[in-house]
């Protein structure tokens, strides 16, 4: 058969890559051949989900900054400063999680869906018109985040006026300054050419962009065993091969960005400077167990034991 996948990026971007990968294991191991769906092809981030949820899309990539309403639990990643900065935690963190790989299945199966794999994009830096060198820089800035309720308490707290949108209104709207500043991971950043509408860069460390890929539930259950396990082959093998893609991208997408426009401001703010961003992470931690109630606090626990069990295994 033919297999429809959709995701929320480029071909040539990190969830397009991903999604090729994935491509490539299913036709030389299975009869069956995967048709990939870009970004721009079938719509915007909620209409590939509803797509996916509905049956005419046997898989797709959503990033839990638009699944949100569906799954409020998945809002957890964006309690900022929760995920490490250091790569190989990171990576351990998503390979081994409990809350990821046991707990957020059962939350996505009872949307219908099957979930497959949670990975890591790259670190998110903010791009803006003015220099941010502390919250006091984000008064009055109407700053875009993704169409999600916790993201936006995290940008209230970082002192910005968040304005949830969803992707393809950004480049326009930086444009036209309905809003002055967004948020994304390096690689991002540079193949959008987020700097053609913005000057400045500025890189606090508070979060690594999650994205998550899924099938129908439904098509997935219905499966021959074979077939479901070629899917879960595919599925590790890319979980591999993009970890290892994006090996140095964070800096050599920012180097592009100066070389593409020399007078692009670049601020890696100091220890000093986040400390005011990192002092906002309680509050939101609380705002989401309030959106969320026991269920979330639960998977905010487990997420914080993965993360320690991460961290030593990585030391
Ligand atoms: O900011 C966004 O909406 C987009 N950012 C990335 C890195 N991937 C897809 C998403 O739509």
């Amino acid at each position: 058969a033919t297999w429809r996948y959709a995701f929320e990026e480029a071909l040539e971007e990190v969830q397009g890559k991903f999604a090729q990968k994935f491509k490539e294991e299913i036709e030389a191991n299975t009869d069956h051949t995967v048709q990939l769906f870009p970004f721009g092809t079938l719509g915007e981030s909620d209409d590939i989900m509803e797509q996916a949820q509905s049956g005419i899309l046997n898989f797709v990539d959503q990033s839990p900054g638009f699944t949100g309403a569906l799954i409020p639990e998945a809002q957890v990643f964006f309690v900022p400063y929760l995920l490490p900065q250091d790569q190989d935690t990171l990576n351990e963190f998503f390979r081994s999680s409990v809350a990821i790989n046991e707990m957020f299945p059962k939350l996505y199966a009872e949307q219908g869906l099957q979930l497959l794999t949670m990975f890591p994009e790259g670190e998110v830096c903010m791009t803006t018109q003015d220099p941010v060198h502390s919250p006091d820089d984000l008064n009055e800035v109407k700053f875009r985040v993704m169409t999600n309720p916790l993201l936006v308490e995290s940008y209230k707290a970082f002192g910005a006026t968040p304005t949830p949108l969803p992707w393809g209104e950004v480049y326009g709207a930086l444009q036209t300054g309905i809003i002055q500043g967004q948020e994304n991971p390096g690689f991002f950043l540079e193949s959008t050419k987020m700097y053609e509408v913005t000057d400045v860069i500025t890189c606090i460390g508070h979060n690594n962009f999650t994205t998550a890929v899924m099938a129908n539930k439904d098509f997935y259950d219905g499966l021959s065993e074979d077939d479901q396990k070629a899917i879960d082959a595919a599925i590790e093998a890319s979980f591999d091969y993009i970890l290892d893609y994006q090996q140095g991208l964070q800096d050599e997408s920012l180097e592009k960005i100066k070389e593409a426009k020399p007078e692009m401001q670049i601020n890696i703010l100091s220890e000093d400077e986040r400390k005011p961003f990192m002092e906002t992470a309680g509050d939101v931690e609380d705002a989401f167990i309030e959106m969320t109630g026991d269920g979330g606090e639960e998977i905010l626990n487990q997420m914080k034991k993965d993360l320690a069990t991460a961290e030593q295994a990585t030391q």
